[in-house]
């Protein structure tokens, strides 16, 4: 039994959904089984030197195989909802608008979805958490071309609405769109790898496609947002968003306007960029601070455009995991590098002379920031006033690389387990004290996994998963623990 502060009892509505979130190619292996065909991360995981550790997804936690177990865990753990994405490659093999269907992955959400609500846990689905169908890349730079993709995006979304909607309820289009158009077209490390780093990277223009892909992004969000509003919400009644990235920035120096603007910039450049054309009100537009430093180099809205993006999300959704420091990188009136796609801005990593940003993870970016966590929730709230549900938040922790079976002090995690009950408190705290509304809360993540271009080196889970054994065995760790007591002490009783 944990400690838990009393005054926070009951803080949080009654419907609070509250559990783990993983995605598609991360946690289901089987990249090739039943007909699914290969993602643009399949294909960035099969060529050499693009992973950390050379290592693939192929198997990743096996959950494909072994989702009734995954189902088990969480009703152990005592959530009431599951964020997972779908896989649009193992849906439509080959992509378009134009191919078909592939029935055995279908059957394979469709029964993860019924073993869900079995078992009372509410099911979220992100429509895209990074893996294009590697056919669309091949035929015409998916994202780069914006016409096609959206018939492509727009189709893939009305097959899960139609097969899935009756029993989904809650449903993200995009994960986290400023991620996947930095990481996979300026910095290169995420797929399609495209970067102006020829070394590393395949060919890309850095200084426009990251806004390129952006805009492709926002825009076919919009429509699938009108289409699932006109045909489907209102037989199926339930809520359509997208979940955006986002960390707090703090000025280096509060004393100095500079660090304060640039603070500023850095929050726009982050999350204003998305959330500004969907939540804003006034002219639809990017934030004034981006156009003004990249010029035509950013995309502009049609008038249809700004119809379809404007409103179009139920809800925020809300990724976050740390804090940072920040200052302005180039004095006014010099030149910004085209390649800058962060607002002009010093970084810092590291704890500020006296303060701190908190406590390391085994993630060089992550520290434990519950007070960046607390004024970002403020500032979003105060900017959007919309329903936020935080549909991603959780760390590394030092130390959990080791062989199975893990020791005991290895699965109590009481780093993961401070994180957690320092940023719900905040979030418990913001709700209380400040009547936010915020109706949701997903841990990242259920179980170690594929991290991407990290490959295993990085366990983000609240299970510990033996990579090497054939049925990736899972070993809670002692955080599920602590928040399926945290949890019930937060929710109103019913
Ligand atoms: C989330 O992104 C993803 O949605 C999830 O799939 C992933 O597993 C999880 O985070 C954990 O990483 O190297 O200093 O340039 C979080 C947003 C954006 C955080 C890119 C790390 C790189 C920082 N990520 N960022 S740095």
């Amino acid at each position: 039994d944990f400690a838990l502060e009393a005054e926070l009892k009951g803080a949080l509505r009654k419907d609070f959904l509250w559990g783990y979130a993983t995605a598609a190619p991360q946690i289901e292996g089987a990249w090739n089984i039943d007909g699914k065909g290969p993602s643009t991360w399949d294909v960035l995981a099969h060529t050499p030197g693009r992973v950390l550790d050379n290592s693939t997804g192929d198997d990743a936690c096996r959950s494909y195989d072994f989702f009734k177990e995954d189902v088990k865990l969480m009703k152990s753990y005592g959530v009431n909802a599951y964020r997972f994405s779908l896989s649009w490659s193992r849906i439509i093999p080959l992509g378009s608008a134009s191919d078909p269907v592939n029935e055995a992955g279908l059957a394979f959400y469709s029964d993860l979805i019924d073993e869900l609500l079995a078992a009372g846990i509410t099911p979220f689905l992100t429509l895209f958490h990074w893996d294009v169908p590697a056919a669309l890349e091949e035929r015409y730079k998916s994202m780069l071309n914006q016409d096609k993709f959206v018939k492509d995006f727009v189709r893939y979304a009305r097959v899960c609405f139609e097969r899935f909607g009756d029993r989904v309820k809650h449903w993200i289009t995009y994960n986290e769109p400023g991620v996947y158009a930095l990481a996979g077209y300026a910095g290169g490390a995420h797929a399609p790898n495209r970067s102006s780093d020829r070394e590393k990277y395949d060919e890309g223009d850095t200084s426009t496609e990251p806004w390129i892909v952006g805009h492709t992004q926002l825009v076919s969000h919009g429509h699938v947002v009108k289409v699932y509003r006109d045909e489907f919400q209102p037989k199926q009644g339930g809520t359509i968003g997208i979940t955006l990235s986002g960390n707090w920035s703090e000025p280096w120096d509060v004393e100095d306007e500079s660090d304060r603007a640039a603070a500023q910039r850095a929050l726009e450049f982050e999350i204003a960029w998305f959330a500004d054309p969907v939540h804003g009100i006034g002219e639809v537009d990017y934030p004034a601070c981006m156009r003004e430093q990249l010029g035509d180099r950013l995309p502009t809205f049609t008038d249809n455009e700004k119809k379809l993006v404007r409103g179009s999300s139920d809800f925020y959704g809300m990724n976050t995991y740390t804090a940072f420091f920040v200052r302005t990188a180039v004095p006014p009136g010099s030149p910004i590098p085209p390649e800058d796609h962060k607002g002009n801005l010093l970084w810092f990593d590291e704890n500020k002379q006296g303060v701190s940003r908190g406590a390391e993870s085994d993630t060089e970016w992550l520290r434990t920031s519950p007070w960046g966590f607390a004024k970002l929730l403020r500032w979003i709230w105060s900017r959007y006033h919309k329903p936020i549900f935080v549909t991603e938040n959780g760390t590394t922790t030092k130390g959990e690389h080791v062989s199975a079976p893990p020791r005991e002090d290895v699965l109590n995690d009481t780093h993961r387990i401070e994180f957690y009950r320092s940023y719900v408190g905040e979030l418990a705290k913001a709700v209380k004290e400040e009547g936010i509304d915020i109706r949701s809360y997903f841990g990242w993540t259920l179980m170690d996994n594929w991290e991407w271009a990290k490959g295993y080196t990085d366990r983000f889970g609240v299970t510990w998963i033996d990579f090497e054994s054939p049925e990736k065995t899972r070993y809670p760790k002692r955080s599920a623990a602590f928040n399926r007591q945290y949890f019930k002490h937060l929710i109103a009783e019913a």
